[in-house]
């Protein structure tokens, strides 16, 4: 494994690039331009082509995705963030960077600008010295290098210069860390709950629908849980009994399951990117239509010999799409398959 691999990441399948978020740009009919307004002495306009004029850079960087997954040593080029702002002058008060999508909800993120310019924000234009696709937020995307790859903004159409920060559409509605920073493993902000209101709202053992982030539940009872269709982001179950619990439709991103008992427990289009489910117990659990992308299901590293350490537990009722194992890195891939064949008695 890569010393290059931050602490809580996977690394994707090779040639996996997974797409998260929106997924399309807005349709309009203008030519793409890239505007700079806001806190700047004078507002500014490229399209495409005043973009490709300008001396371009090619910088090898890392992503690392929040839901776990990384890709190392991607081949960008494009254009400095640093060299658009000298052509606008930024004024005194310009402290926040908010980066604004072509896109249908006009998604954006922001940073503090120093920030962004210290650590190389770079305006993609190319990956591997060919034009970015639109599936990877080409014609032009943002990437920041050692951030969550939240704030990497795909089809850029905007760079507002701020005096007070706006937060961006993850960080607002989904408690992503503001900051972000990947050595330091900001994913989420705390949970809005004390443990004392979690064990409240748990006592009832009915959170459907209800969006309670990074929820504190550990090593409790919870068995026959309803969380259908509850936003559970990086919710703490390790160590429950959750026998027969019932997550469908439910968002569990980077929710931990560790040694959880999950027999039986409903799983049914249930969104698990990142989530840790090692050493769970899975027997007859229905996982049909979940999402996995950089989920755990035994501890990551080379397995010796089929020796996996904390492997979850399933058996011949455990019911597992196999296409969506597809969107598990090759370790883990190879673990579920190991032990669906081996519940299989094959
Ligand atoms: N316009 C836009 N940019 C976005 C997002 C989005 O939803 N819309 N999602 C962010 C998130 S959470 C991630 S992980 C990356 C995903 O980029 P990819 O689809 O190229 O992997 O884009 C980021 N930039
Ligand atoms: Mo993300």
């Amino acid at each position: 494994m890569s010393v290059r691999l931050p602490h809580g990441q996977q690394m994707a399948a090779p040639n996996k690039w997974p797409s998260v978020g929106e997924r399309t740009p807005r349709v309009d009919a203008r030519p793409w331009t890239v505007e700079l307004t806001g806190e700047v002495a004078q507002e500014r306009r490229w399209n495409l082509e005043d973009l490709r004029a300008m001396p371009q850079v090619e910088r090898v960087i890392d992503i690392h995705c929040v839901t776990r997954w990384s890709k190392l040593g991607v081949r960008l080029g494009g254009v400095p963030l640093a060299a658009l702002l000298e052509e606008a002058e930024p004024t005194a008060h310009a402290k926040f960077v908010s980066f604004v999508a072509r896109s249908e909800r006009g998604h954006s993120t922001s940073l503090v600008l120093r920030d962004a310019l210290d650590l190389g924000a770079l305006i993609v234009l190319t990956v591997d010295g060919t034009p970015l696709d639109e599936l990877r937020g080409g014609p032009v995307r943002v990437v920041v290098p050692e951030r969550y790859f939240y704030k990497s903004l795909k089809w850029l159409e905007r760079i507002e210069l701020l005096a007070a920060d706006r937060l961006g559409f993850w960080e607002a509605t989904a408690g992503y860390h503001n900051i972000a920073d990947v050595a330091l493993e900001q994913r989420y902000i705390a949970s809005d709950l004390s443990k004392a209101e979690s064990r409240a709202v748990l006592e009832q053992r009915d959170i459907a629908g209800r969006e309670l982030l990074s929820l504190s539940a550990r090593d409790r009872d919870l068995t026959g849980l309803n969380a259908r269709k509850a936003i559970l982001r990086a919710a703490d179950f390790q160590n429950c009994s959750l026998n027969g619990a019932c997550f469908d439709g439910a968002n569990l991103t980077n929710a931990h399951f560790c040694h959880a008992d999950l027999r039986g427990a409903s799983f049914r289009d249930t969104e698990l990117a990142g989530a840790d489910l090692s050493g769970a117990d899975l027997r007859g659990a229905d996982l049909r239509g979940a999402g996995f992308f950089g989920a755990s299901f035994c501890q990551d590293g080379e397995p010796a010999h089929d020796a996996y350490t904390a492997g979850a537990v399933i058996n011949r009722e455990t019911q597992i799409d196999l296409p969506a194992l597809a969107e598990l890195t090759p370790v883990q891939h190879a673990y579920v398959k190991w032990a669906l064949i081996r519940a299989a008695g094959g």
